[in-house]
């Protein structure tokens, strides 16, 4: 694959010290503007102050980019009406082959992280199985099964049907841990009570089993999942109730493949407000630095 990688990445990437990648999906997709912006660059000042490089990636007019600068994420996050293809596994072929844009999703991130040489990727949420649309697996389980990298996460967000998700990681033998966390967090609340394999409580445990991971060559990648900070947590029967109306307005409204998701979150976001952007914002930020962290741990074991 061939890859455009920034001066500070490469240099990282050439000592061995810590880097962290970071999705574009949750820019283009996932916020609406200028939070999306400002959030994405709180994240990138947040993967430093945890002692790492991040690299936020994306296509940009088809060359597949390691380390995009703060005026293309300025770019990307202004671009309006979701324009900016959203890109998974399938859509490379399409961005890079008709010279596009591409905003990179987890399954996409994951790749080309992999691709850097790059073992850590934060972000908020990953997809999933939808509700009432157990067909509907999102293309980052399958690559979380597929892929060599550290996911840093606060689970996933209740619009999926998170029992069929973890079943689904289950099958593609994704290992979930627990980060300071007995259950799995569901992103706007920080837990689940759904199981998880391993509970860790410092960035030191959290590198040791990733360092096995890549030791072991297993071929798949695993879920380091981070709960919302506690003063941001929203109140679990008002994030419900609004993912409920979120859910239900997709169905009426035939919303299918690739567009459910940024519909529900659109939907979520504007039912619950302020908090829930708040939280958001937090999340990934906190994830940013935790994975940072966990990263400078896993470059002290590698050398
Ligand atoms: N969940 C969030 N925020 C996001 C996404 C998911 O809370 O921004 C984005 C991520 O980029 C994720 C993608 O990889 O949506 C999943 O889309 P789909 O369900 O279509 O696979
Ligand atoms: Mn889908």
């Amino acid at each position: 694959m061939q890859l455009q990688i920034s001066e500070e990445v490469r240099a990282a990437l050439d000592d061995s010290r810590p880097v962290v990648a970071l999705e574009s999906t949750v820019i283009t997709h996932g916020l609406p503007y200028p939070q999306n912006v400002e959030t994405a660059l709180a994240m990138e000042s947040a993967v430093r102050e945890g002692g790492a490089i991040p690299a936020t990636i994306a296509v940009l007019q088809g060359q597949i980019t390691v380390g995009i600068t703060h005026d293309d994420i300025e770019r990307l996050g202004s671009i309006k009406d979701n324009s900016v293809r959203k890109c998974s596994r399938r859509d490379f072929p399409i961005a890079v082959g008709l010279k596009q844009d591409g905003a990179t999703t987890v399954a996409g991130t994951m790749i080309v992280a992999y691709a850097a040489g790059i073992k850590v990727f934060a972000t908020g949420g990953i997809g999933g199985v939808h509700r009432g649309h157990p067909f509907d697996v999102s293309a980052d389980l399958i690559e979380l099964g597929r892929t060599p990298v550290a996911v840093v996460c606060s689970g996933a967000k209740s619009i999926l049907d998170l029992p069929l998700t973890l079943e689904t990681l289950e099958t593609q033998g994704v290992p979930v841990i627990g980060y300071g966390v007995d259950s799995l967090p569901a992103f706007y609340t920080r837990e689940s009570g759904l199981p998880i394999d391993q509970r860790v409580d410092t960035p030191q445990q959290a590198a040791r089993i990733i360092q096995a991971l890549f030791a072991l060559n297993l071929g798949h990648g695993a879920l380091i999942t981070v709960p919302v900070p506690v003063e941001y947590e929203l109140d679990g029967q008002v994030a419900e109730q609004a993912i409920q109306q979120a859910v239900r307005e997709a169905d009426e409204q035939g919303i299918t493949g690739k567009h459910v998701t940024p519909f529900v979150l659109s939907r979520v976001s504007a039912l619950t407000g302020d908090r829930s952007k708040r939280a958001n914002t937090a999340l990934l930020v906190n994830n940013g630095k935790t994975a940072a962290m966990i990263a400078g741990e896993l470059s002290k074991i590698a050398l």
